[in-house]
């Protein structure tokens, strides 16, 4: 079985609108499995480096300033494929263009206040892993796991 891990982050207007156990909920029901969860109020040193690729874009200042307004939920998601299908899950960056059943595609409408993220690849997976959870993640055998791959 795939030990691959994608980062997924509830921004803060997903925090402050009570979102954070729908998105856990639907990485949980899908069968992808937890390996790290943190409540934290990220600092724009910590978000300068995790949106380092955008650092040139115009709306750079705004993403920091909506990213710092308040606490974020970082996790960590194991299992087959998690990153493509992580980004599946989440739906298109501009929520207008999100599938209904994704979450963007359900619970948002602005790209300024799309409610989370996720890796867009296992290299970036791994770099937003080590910066957001530095002392590392939490492996685990977890028994559902025969119910879920064949
Ligand atoms: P994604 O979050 O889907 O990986 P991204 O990495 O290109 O998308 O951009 C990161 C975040 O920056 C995105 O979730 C919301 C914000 N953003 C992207 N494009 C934007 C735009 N044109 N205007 C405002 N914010 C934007
Ligand atoms: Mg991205």
């Amino acid at each position: 079985m795939s030990a691959e891990r994608t980062y997924i982050m509830v921004k803060p207007d997903g925090v402050e609108r009570g979102l954070v156990g729908e998105i856990i909920k639907r990485f949980e029901s899908r069968g992808f499995k937890l390996a790290a969860l943190k409540f934290v109020q990220a600092d724009k040193e910590l978000l300068s480096k995790h949106y380092a690729d955008l650092a040139t874009k115009p709306f750079f200042p705004g993403l920091l300033d909506y990213m710092t307004s308040g606490p974020v939920v970082g996790m960590v998601w194991e299992g087959k494929e998690v990153v493509k299908t992580g980004r599946k899950m989440l739906g298109a960056t501009n929520p207008l263009d999100s599938a209904p059943g994704t979450i963007r595609g359900d619970y948002c409408i602005d790209v300024g206040k799309n409610l989370c993220h996720g890796s867009d690849s296992v290299e970036s997976a791994d770099k937003e892993i080590s910066l957001w959870f530095p002392e590392g993640v939490v492996g685990w055998e977890r028994k559902l796991d025969a119910q879920i791959y064949e």
